[in-house]
């Protein structure tokens, strides 16, 4: 048989260990993750890995053998081929019907058991499978565990009284891969840190600046966003929410030179007019090179929204050079969007919002996928593929009464990484509009650029 070493690097080729940042069920960060049920996978590596198992054992000590489901239910049986212990299966949940057993197989009182499991962390899937076994009138004496983490389970089974016998820890896995040159010495050093239950520092990943972006993100409004903002050294987009056209275009004309975009609620305004209001604004994103996002935030079958796009009063479709939409109709809603740039709502900066990370999680796939959406608003990371939109910012208050959530420029874009930020009543509230401009600009800019 070949050594320990080489058939850990066997197994290891299967990946069943990865190393960077992982976020565990409890939230922690953790250096490496595991994952043991590849190894089944392998017919060759499962016998060997059996054999091996076996050799640690005192076998004349038991009767039977179980693995805890469900990763070590193929090694336990592939120890029982290799040994002829008869195996039992323990279940996960009672059957519904019949005879409610939690134990399946031929056993009798009083026959010893030994438990097989993939990864001891804190011991606690052992620490429920034991009692369910010996309620049978079964004991158990020894554990097998192909992996320890080295998180306190195994001692905390040993100070219950079992034998806990392990293949591989964490330590000699390192050791072994850092000896081939799979890990660095950082890498060792954070799993060091993790073992010792000490917080991990990991490297700040940087942020992609735009410049990088221009390469990963194609859709035409995306590469002209990318080139104003270089450009403009601006990363803001005025909310323009006011309600007339005058007060539209005074504030187009005050804060135009500042911004990448102005953003519109159209449907707001009490005097709307193709020509008077929409004309001249366009006129004004030329002078200024800035472009035109109305925040409509379509959410209907694809056949109504083509037609709120293109008909009625407004004719979005005119003269918007990117809208929003929601995704909550399905991917093919946002096919009517020819000629646009679509920023999806994955995410609400409103208290209470229903937008939670199961949404989100779908919402991305499909803004990810559609080849109409180039970005998404959120108030968390999103892929780097699409451009980020941060609305809810605001460098004087936290919140307006109505259920907005405000956070700083800083915040979106060290916090979130993200590329464009949404300013509405901090500016066009503010006495001097223009001057509101100016600051929110230079202040995203150097945030963008802190963060880089
Ligand atoms: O989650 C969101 C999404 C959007 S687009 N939260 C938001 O506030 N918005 C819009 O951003 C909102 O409709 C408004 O036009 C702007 C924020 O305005 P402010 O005055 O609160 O800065």
């Amino acid at each position: 048989m070949e050594t320990k070493k080489e058939f850990f690097l066997e197994c290891y080729k299967l990946g069943i260990i990865k190393f960077g940042k992982f976020t565990l069920k409890s939230g922690i960060e953790s250096p490496f993750y595991v994952d043991l049920r590849p190894l089944a996978s392998d017919p060759k590596i499962l016998k060997l890995l059996a054999n091996y198992l076996l050799e640690m054992l005192p076998l004349d000590n038991f009767d039977l053998i179980c693995g805890v489901p469900y990763a070590a239910l193929p090694m336990a049986t592939a120890m029982s081929l290799e040994s002829y212990l008869p195996l039992i299966i323990k279940r996960k949940e009672a059957k519904q019907y019949g005879t409610k057993k939690m134990l399946e197989g031929i056993y009798t009182k009083g026959q010893n058991c030994l438990l097989v499991e993939d990864v001891i962390t804190s011991g606690a899937s052992l620490l429920e499978t034991i009692p369910e076994i010996e309620k049978e009138g079964i004991t158990v004496s020894d554990i097998v565990v192909v992996l320890d983490r080295q998180q306190g389970g195994k001692e905390i089974l040993e100070n219950k009284g079992f034998r806990v016998h392990t293949l591989f820890t964490i330590s000699e896995v390192c050791k072994m891969l850092r000896e081939e040159g799979h890990l660095s010495l950082e890498e060792v050093g954070r799993i060091n840190d993790f073992l010792a239950g000490n917080v991990v520092k990991f490297e700040e990943e940087k942020r992609i600046s735009y410049e990088e972006k221009l390469n990963i993100c194609d859709h035409s409004v995306a590469q002209k966003m990318l080139k104003i903002a270089i450009e403009k050294k601006s990363n803001l987009i005025v909310s323009a929410d006011v309600t007339s056209t005058k007060e539209l275009l005074d504030l187009a004309e005050k804060v135009g030179p500042h911004i990448v975009a102005l953003k519109t609620h159209i449907d707001i305004l009490l005097d709307f007019d193709l020509d008077e209001t929409i004309l001249p604004l366009k006129d004004l994103a030329t002078k200024y090179n800035f472009l035109l996002m109305e925040d409509r935030k379509f959410a209907d079958i694809g056949n109504t929204q083509e037609l709120q796009f293109s008909y009625g009063t407004y004719k979005i479709s005119q003269w918007a050079d990117l809208v929003t939409a929601q995704v909550i109709a399905g991917y093919d809603s946002l096919d009517c969007f020819r000629n646009v740039g679509v920023v999806a709502i994955l995410e609400m900066s409103s208290k209470g919002t229903l937008t939670d990370a199961s949404y989100r999680e779908e919402a991305t796939k499909i803004a990810q996928s559609h080849p109409n959406v180039f970005g998404g608003v959120a108030q968390n990371k999103i892929p780097n593929e699409l451009l980020l939109f941060t609305p809810g910012i605001n460098q004087s208050t936290s919140g307006d009464g109505k259920g907005q959530q405000y956070n700083t420029p800083e915040h979106a874009f060290t916090q979130l990484e993200t590329d464009f930020i949404i300013v509405g009543r901090g500016i066009y509230k503010a006495i001097d509009a223009e001057k509101a401009a100016l600051s929110y600009k230079i202040t995203g800019w150097n945030a963008y650029e802190a963060s880089l």
